[in-house]
């Protein structure tokens, strides 16, 4: 096993790093900014080491001072958690030629999926079903380009090849905006990437966000655990996620998830992935691969029994996969809501001291936090400060799980999404199950007039 893991992440995902280092016996070093000096896995970790001040570019981006963490304490090993490093493979590389072990792919796989028109073009050939599109780069030849989009048919979407999470896209709906719309997409990617690559993309109207979660040994062997929708979201943030992803065929299910570890073995991916997906009339569609733990693992955790950081964790120490396809099993249903600490009419974030929590407990439920009574919700980061997660035999279950739950948690003193949450569970259309990536903001709209939900 690793002997001595560095935690490069805050919050309640590096609470969620040391919780499974520690069922595994492997010592933890919390590596945390000035503003992080009493979160909660500093206090818990074996050891801490102060990386920098607040900004996150002076501490948690930072790799010379994150690598000279490791060195100072003697770790073997780096978790990067989500966000921050976590898909840097320039980090990942530097990790691994400084003689420490990275808690994820190598740092080429990592390059390949970053680039999404490689990740389309790697899974395409994987027999990955994958947008109608361009199939590679949009090239200096016009003619051609007009060819392309013309057989695409409209509408159509360019996206930057460096972009994802919603950053650098544009739709359009006829041929005259084109080749203009395509030279504003290249322009931003190039300055906000330092990329200009862009590609096509038929654009889908009204898809559903479904991913499906694997784990790699690195020697060709992978398992799928199954997958999550997430499209309740708003301006490209999830708010809750939940596994399996409502109504959707077994035949289709079992498709999407043979083709994915097919995927994956040819890869010979290493570690915890998500392929994500856009699905609509009842097909797949891949747009992007994240390779990483993901803030919504824990729905997929409950249902299937498998603590996805502890098999980060033993794939790194060159252990292999705890179970095999066979002996992955799906049962009942699981959803997340995301616990932020935000204004519920601005949706800016809302940041201060937590005079009073009381966490929801009982049964089918887990909270995934690093708050505590007197916590003060620094502005740095993001705003989430809890994920609560509840689990049932079904999904109605489930539900009013989450309902009794979000009614029992307290946080006093800063704002936070609670209320949101809970009218989310009572919505009929949620309710109903299967909503697109539209509902949330259309929703949002009829409670109050516009989408900005502050009633102008
Ligand atoms: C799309 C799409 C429709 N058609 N691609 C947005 C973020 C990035 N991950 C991909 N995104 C989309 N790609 C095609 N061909 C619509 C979106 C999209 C979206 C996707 C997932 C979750 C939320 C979304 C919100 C708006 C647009």
């Amino acid at each position: 096993m690793l002997e001595k893991v560095l935690i490069a992440n805050r919050g309640e995902i590096a609470l969620r790093i040391l919780r499974a280092c520690k069922e595994v016996g492997i010592k933890t070093v919390a590596a945390h900014s000035t503003a992080d000096r009493n979160l909660m896995h500093v206090r818990l970790a074996d050891e801490s080491v102060c990386i920098g001040p607040p900004s996150s570019l002076e501490s948690y981006l930072n790799i010379p001072r994150i690598i000279s963490a490791m060195e100072v304490t003697g770790a073997d090993a780096v978790h990067p958690g989500y966000g921050f490093l976590s898909e840097n493979a320039n980090f990942a590389e530097q990790v691994e030629r400084s003689g420490f072990i990275f808690i994820g792919p190598r740092p080429e796989t990592i390059r390949a999926m970053g680039d999404k028109v490689s990740a389309i073009d790697v899974m395409r050939k994987a027999g990955v079903p994958t947008v109608p599109g361009s199939d590679g780069p949009v090239t200096e030849d016009t003619d051609c380009t007009l060819a392309i989009a013309r057989k695409i048919g409209y509408p159509i979407m360019i996206k930057a090849a460096a972009g994802g999470g919603g950053r650098g896209m544009r739709v359009v709906h006829e041929e005259a905006d084109l080749l203009s719309f395509i030279q504003l997409t290249q322009n931003e990617a190039g300055a906000f990437f330092g990329n200009n690559m862009v590609y096509l993309e038929k654009f889908l109207d009204n898809p559903r966000h479904i991913e499906i979660q694997v784990i790699g040994d690195g020697n060709g062997n992978a398992i799928c655990l199954g997958d999550r929708d997430c499209s309740m979201q708003r301006r490209h943030q999830k708010v809750v996620e939940e596994a399996p992803a409502p109504g959707i065929p077994d035949e289709v299910r079992a498709g999407i998830v043979k083709s994915c570890i097919k995927a994956c073995e040819d890869l010979k991916y290493r570690g915890a992935g998500t392929l994500e997906f856009l699905y609509q009339n009842g097909k797949f569609y891949f747009i992007e691969m994240n390779t990483r733990v993901q803030v919504e693992h824990p729905v997929t955790e409950r249902i299937t029994g498998i603590d996805i950081v502890k098999e980060q964790l033993c794939i790194a120490a060159g252990l292999g996969l705890s179970v095999t396809q066979d002996q992955v099993k799906l049962t009942g249903h699981a959803i997340e809501c995301r616990i932020c600490a935000e204004d519920p009419n601005t949706f800016l974030p809302c940041p201060g001291k937590v005079n009073l929590y009381h966490a929801p407990g009982g049964i089918g439920i887990r909270v995934d936090s690093h708050m505590y009574s007197g916590y003060t919700v620094p502005p740095y980061y993001d705003s989430l400060i809890a994920k609560l997660i509840s689990y049932g035999p079904d999904r109605n279950t489930a539900i009013r799980r989450m309902q009794n739950a979000l009614e029992e948690m307290i946080v006093d003193g800063i704002k936070t999404n609670i209320p949101l949450q809970g009218e989310i569970m009572r919505d009929p259309g949620f309710r109903a199950g299967g909503t697109n990536i539209h509902y949330l903001e259309a929703m949002l709209k009829k409670k109050n007039g516009n989408g900005t939900g502050n009633g102008h």
